[in-house]
């Protein structure tokens, strides 16, 4: 018997930028007795179906866009004789269609780390529940990823998540609903170990798989002093604290590691976090601005954001503490405007973002977008074949639409193309030469020149472009594109790395690791610095 993990993608690349964690975060939940899972990611290559056997036990994570492909793999699976057990966002918010569509045994809803192991136990005493609640586990749970399964070369970018959670209730956003608005944060001796086994493999650029790397803001202390509430600026503290905590040891990691991460706008307020995420070698991070005009803002429930210089402003203060920013924009808003795109560009331009994503406004399952526009639609949804629009993620990519909430003054397709004119303007050749200044080497800056196209043409196959010349095109040039990044990506695998002796492995004590008490970054450990 065997157990296999599956990360269905109807879009293989054999390179894949980023590592998807929850694969091997389940790797480490599956329990010993079960044997190393065999872990395929669709981005790299599809499933061989030969390779499941009768008994084995199919685990599939699902998020809204590749459900439809996940219910594939299940059918294959579950043909083949096989297990089949959902998790991920999208099985948690809709069990009973895994379970129909994609002829699961069992589901488990929310985390997996402590319920994967049972769902095996029960699958291999031949009785799985059809629903298991995995919940909101405690950060101190959280599992560590079983890297030691990963193929290295495949992957630009590894993944660790510090904390899960966001306080915050944007329109558009699903995070604060399924993961909870409480911030679960995970002991930073965890965090650190991890890393350094993937430095160790030769990873060097990790992405902070967090909801929000700032989930305490200065307005939230400043509340909380004003209303006397001791025991949630307590709270509130020590959170602070365990994330400059981290930080601190992020920077004792060798010189040549780069973070990403994502947080919300508010962290330009508080300089003393953005020196620490800098000292950090946390080198950018994705900034929610949504939209330019305090009403767009109001329409994502999100006017805590700033708009107009004040935004400009904002921004080029993280730059100006040394992260850079990847500004991620929402078009297709209400109150948008034709004159609404050019607005964003120009201030993307102006406010000096390193990198921009500008997205389509799509009610993902979950939100409080999702609940009014479905509720908007449930007398007469639009069909395409027997699939009303509300469940758009069944439709097939071919036929899918590309925008599904009308706009009062445009259209789809004005939008569409708009949008595309937005990324093009952001992304020639001499505004990202301009920006690529900010890189120290020439080969840091080659780096980030590949990087900006490979980002802008990747997107190419998320809907902005839908004729399929054009796609297999971008497809041709992103797959030869991601080739060059991942060396360029590449580091010397440092095997002798030194784990640092955390107090706590040893009992009866608390406190620093071992390699924490020295005084100087000097006596840290035999860390090699590499060239950038
Ligand atoms: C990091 C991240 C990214 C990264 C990295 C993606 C990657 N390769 O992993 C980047 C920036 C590239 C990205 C891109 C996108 N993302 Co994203 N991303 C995240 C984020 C913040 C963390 C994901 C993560 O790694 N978590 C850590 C792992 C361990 O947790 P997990 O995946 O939830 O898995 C746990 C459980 O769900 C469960 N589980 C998961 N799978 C399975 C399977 C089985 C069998 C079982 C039993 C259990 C189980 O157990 C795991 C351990 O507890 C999530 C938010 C979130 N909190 O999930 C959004 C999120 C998943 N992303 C989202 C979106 C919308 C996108 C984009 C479409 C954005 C865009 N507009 O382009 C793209 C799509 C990319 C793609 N094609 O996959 C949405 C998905 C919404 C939805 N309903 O599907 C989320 C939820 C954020 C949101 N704002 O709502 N993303
Ligand atoms: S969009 Fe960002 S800030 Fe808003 S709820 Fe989601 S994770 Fe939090």
């Amino acid at each position: 018997m065997s157990v296999h993990l599956v990360n269905p993608s109807d879009n293989s690349f054999g390179t894949a930028v980023i590592t998807p964690r929850w694969l091997f975060v389940l790797a480490a939940a599956t329990p010993v007795s079960a044997g190393d899972p065999i872990l395929v990611d669709e981005s790299l290559e599809q499933i061989t179906p030969e390779s499941i056997l009768p008994g084995d036990i199919v685990g599939i994570s699902v998020h809204t866009g590749n459900a439809l492909r996940g219910y594939q793999v299940g059918k294959i699976a579950r043909s083949r004789g096989a297990w089949v057990v959902y998790g991920g966002i999208h099985a948690t918010l809709f069990p009973e269609e895994a379970l129909e569509r994609g002829e699961a045994h069992a589901v488990v809803k929310g985390d997996g780390d402590l319920a994967w192991g049972k769902v095996v136990a029960d699958c291999l005493a031949g009785a799985p529940h059809r629903v298991y609640e995995g919940g909101r586990i405690d950060g101190s749970e959280f599992l560590p990823a079983r890297w030691d399964l990963m193929a290295p070369d495949k992957y630009m970018w590894a993944s660790v998540q510090t904390i899960r959670g966001c306080p915050k209730h944007c329109s558009f956003c699903s995070v604060w609903r399924t993961d909870g608005q409480k911030p679960r944060q995970r002991n930073h001796q965890r965090v650190i170990d991890e890393i350094i086994d993937l430095r160790r493999i030769g990873f060097r650029f990790i992405a902070l798989a967090d909801d929000n790397f700032y989930p305490v803001s200065q307005t939230d202390l400043r509340l909380a002093r004003e209303q006397n509430n001791q025991a949630k600026l307590e709270e509130l503290l020590s959170i602070r604290r365990e994330r400059f905590q981290l930080m601190e040891e992020l920077a004792r990691l060798p010189k040549d590691m780069v973070f990403f991460t994502q947080i919300t706008m508010e962290a330009g307020e508080d300089g003393n976090f953005l020196d620490a995420m800098h000292k950090a070698n946390i080198k950018g991070a994705l900034v929610g601005v949504e939209a330019v005009t305090p009403e767009g803002l109001k329409a994502v429930f999100k006017d805590w954001n700033y708009s107009g210089d004040a935004l400009a402003r904002q921004l080029q203060t993280f730059r100006q503490h040394g992260v850079h920013v990847l500004g991620s924009f929402i078009f297709g808003l209400p109150t948008d405007k034709p004159a609404t795109f050019d607005a964003t560009v120009e201030m993307a331009l102006k406010a000096g973002v390193t990198f921009a994503q500008f997205v389509m406004m799509t009610p993902f399952p979950g939100t409080v977008d999702f609940g009014r526009w479905e509720k908007e639609q449930a007398k007469d949804p639009p069909m395409v074949g027997d699939i009303p629009i509300t469940r758009y993620w069944l439709i097939p990519t071919e036929v899918r639409p590309k925008m599904f909430t009308p706009h009062p003054s445009m259209s789809s397709d004005e939008i569409r193309d708009r949008t595309q004119k937005v990324w093009d303007r952001f992304y020639t050749w001499r505004a990202i030469w301009h920006r690529s200044a900010c890189t120290p080497t020439l080969r840091a800056r080659l780096g980030f020149i590949f990087l900006s196209k490979l980002y802008r043409q990747m997107y190419a196959g998320t809907g902005i472009s839908t004729d399929s010349a054009r796609r297999k095109k971008s497809k041709r040039w992103a797959r030869w594109t991601a080739r060059q990044c991942k060396r360029l990506f590449r580091a010397r695998p440092m095997p002798e790395l030194p784990s640092p002796v955390w107090a706590d492995r040893r009992p009866g004590t608390i406190g620093q690791p071992a390699f924490a008490t020295g005084d100087s970054q000097e006596t840290a450990g035999p860390f090699v610095v590499m060239p950038d």
